[in-house]
């Protein structure tokens, strides 16, 4: 299958992520794409492609128009300031204090963000841009006619909601894609996500839907991030009633478990009988990953391809998470080409 990629991501390099007590090198990093790139090339996957420009009407499509506005100035603002350094929320609107956005940049930041991982940087909005380009450009692949493509992004998208970023994430790729798909044809989408961490953005965008059917399989949220989104219990609303399906497992639940998850999911996405799928492919169920606690191997990521690929759906691929940064390519290009065979 075709990889879309761009260079651009590197813009976006966070410098420090409060870890255990102390500021650690963000675990989301350039070097995961290089990683993912460079096993894209090693085993011949297919052509990898820049991606084309798309403007941002298909950005605006899931996210609210304030928020956008405020990414595409938020540095800007930030440096007038006379900070350079990575600009960070440092408080919250919790419970009963007011929802309004206020006027000054660092409470507007507080306001847009769900937690204090997420930095926006100089290059955020160059790379975020790419990324959504990236995204639509995969899925344009599928929409003229081929049965797989890949989305390499970063900074990820699936914690991105209509009007927050957190979690490392900005603009949510999967669903930009998504909703593309559905612009151009496709009647129903189904967007399953693997990564480890609940894909509450993905959720948030389509929670009242039902013309796409969003599954997650991931940590349990009563332990672990994000905390406060991807119980059982949440099906969707209105329309969308039973069209959000999660799956949360314990925190080191086995790889049985896990794949019991993704035949449950998969059932459901048979049964709603999607035009096409959308993956958000976090690769951070790897039992070597630095801050998931799944115990899934790289061969398990051959068979979740391979699972995948019994659906029999044209599928977009858009790379989430994944922070065991020297097998990270394996994993991923695992899933794209079993899925492929
Ligand atoms: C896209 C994606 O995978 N985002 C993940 C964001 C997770 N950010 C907070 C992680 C907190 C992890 N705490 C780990 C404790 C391990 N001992
Ligand atoms: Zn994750």
């Amino acid at each position: 299958m075709q990889t879309f990629y761009s260079d651009i991501h590197r813009q976006h390099h966070g410098r420090t992520e409060l870890y255990a007590g102390t500021l650690v090198p963000c675990f989301e990093m350039p070097a995961r794409a290089d990683m993912v790139l460079d096993r894209v090339r090693a085993t011949g996957l297919g052509e990898v492609c820049p991606p084309s420009a798309h403007g941002l009407d298909p950005v605006l499509a899931v996210h609210d128009a304030g928020y956008v506005a405020f990414l595409q100035s938020a540095w800007q603002r930030w440096q007038a300031l006379g900070r350079d350094y990575d600009a960070l929320p440092k408080m919250w609107q919790i419970r009963r204090l007011r929802q309004a956005l206020p006027e000054h940049v660092e409470g507007q930041l507080c306001y847009y963000s769900m937690d204090c991982g997420t930095p926006i940087t100089a290059g955020t909005w160059a790379a975020i841009s790419a990324g959504a380009d990236v995204a639509l450009s995969a899925a344009d692949a599928l929409i003229g006619g081929q049965k797989g493509a890949f989305a390499l992004t970063r900074p990820p998208g699936h914690h991105a909601a209509r009007d927050y970023c957190g979690g490392y994430c900005f603009f949510n790729n999967a669903a930009i894609a998504a909703q593309h798909l559905r612009a151009n044809g496709a009647k129903r989408v189904a967007l399953l996500d693997v990564d480890y961490h609940h894909g509450n953005g993905t959720q948030d965008i389509f929670y009242q839907r039902d013309d796409v059917l969003f599954l997650s399989i991931h940590g349990h949220p009563r332990t672990e991030y994000p905390f406060f989104l991807g119980f059982a219990d949440e099906c969707g609303e209105g329309a969308g009633l039973g069209y959000n399906v999660n799956y949360p497992l314990p925190a080191g639940s086995t790889v049985d478990t896990w794949f019991d998850a993704l035949a449950q999911a998969c059932g459901r996405i048979a049964h709603f009988a999607p035009d096409a799928l959308v993956v958000s492919l976090g690769v951070d169920a790897y039992q070597g990953d630095p801050i998931s606690r799944f115990a899934l191997s790289s061969d398990d990521f051959l068979r979740m391809g391979e699972r995948l690929g019994r659906l029999g759906l044209p599928a977009v691929f858009c790379l989430e998470g994944g922070y065991a940064v020297e097998p990270i390519g394996i994993n991923a290009v695992n899933v794209l080409s079993a899925f492929e065979s």
